[in-house]
């Protein structure tokens, strides 16, 4: 792994049953378990992804994903403590139930509210169930494109887009950070 680091902290947010944990599974152990177990709380996973950033070469991210679980009225509570300090967000449908799209608008303004203005990655995911899909393609780019935000067809069934999706956000996250710091001190 490359000698410079950067650590991120990133969050998932999404309506229940979207695949906010399958996706997390499939990008840090690349692996699909039909038989999660719900659980209470947040979950925190690691991974380390290198990155080539432009302009300024090489990165090891230290990035860690937080998955959040439980029931509305808990997650509420403890929103403030979970996404303080995110760098990013992903947002997190799922295409065979439309009105998981139009709750994101409530997620990302949720964050925004702790954060201020990150980058944000749109998950389109269960791409594998294309009969039963509620959205159109069409549909997510609007979304998408009024976050400014790019979009994903994912599916952590098939491990589809989910590594392309989060070193995406990942490599924004860092171009952003750095931008605000020059490649080269002048003298
Ligand atoms: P959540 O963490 O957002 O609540 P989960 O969602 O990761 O727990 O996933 C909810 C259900 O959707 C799980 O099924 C899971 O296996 C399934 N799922 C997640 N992602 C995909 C996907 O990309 N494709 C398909 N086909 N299924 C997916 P169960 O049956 O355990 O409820
Ligand atoms: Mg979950």
């Amino acid at each position: 792994m490359p000698g410079k680091r950067m650590k991120m902290k990133v969050c998932l947010v999404g309506e229940a049953a979207v695949g906010k944990t399958s996706l997390i599974r499939r990008f840090v152990h690349d692996d699909f378990d039909d038989k999660y177990i719900q659980t209470l709380g947040t979950k925190v996973s690691k991974k380390e992804i290198a990155l080539d950033v432009p302009k300024h070469g090489e990165f090891t991210v230290d990035m860690t994903v937080w998955d959040i679980m439980g029931q509305k009225g808990f997650r509420e509570l403890l929103k403030d403590a979970y996404f303080y300090g995110a760098k990013g967000i992903i947002a997190g449908c799922d295409l065979t139930r439309k009105a998981t799209l139009d709750d994101l608008d409530d997620w990302i303004e949720g964050v925004y509210s702790v954060t201020g203005r990150v980058p944000i990655e749109i998950f389109a995911n269960k791409a594998d169930l294309k009969e039963k899909w509620e959205l159109t393609e069409k549909e997510v780019e609007q979304f998408s494109k009024a976050y400014d935000s790019p979009y994903h067809f994912t599916s952590a069934k098939t491990g589809d887009s989910v590594e392309e999706a989060f070193r995406n956000l990942a490599a924004r996250i860092a171009s952003e950070r750095l931008a605000d710091r020059p490649a080269t001190v002048k003298a």
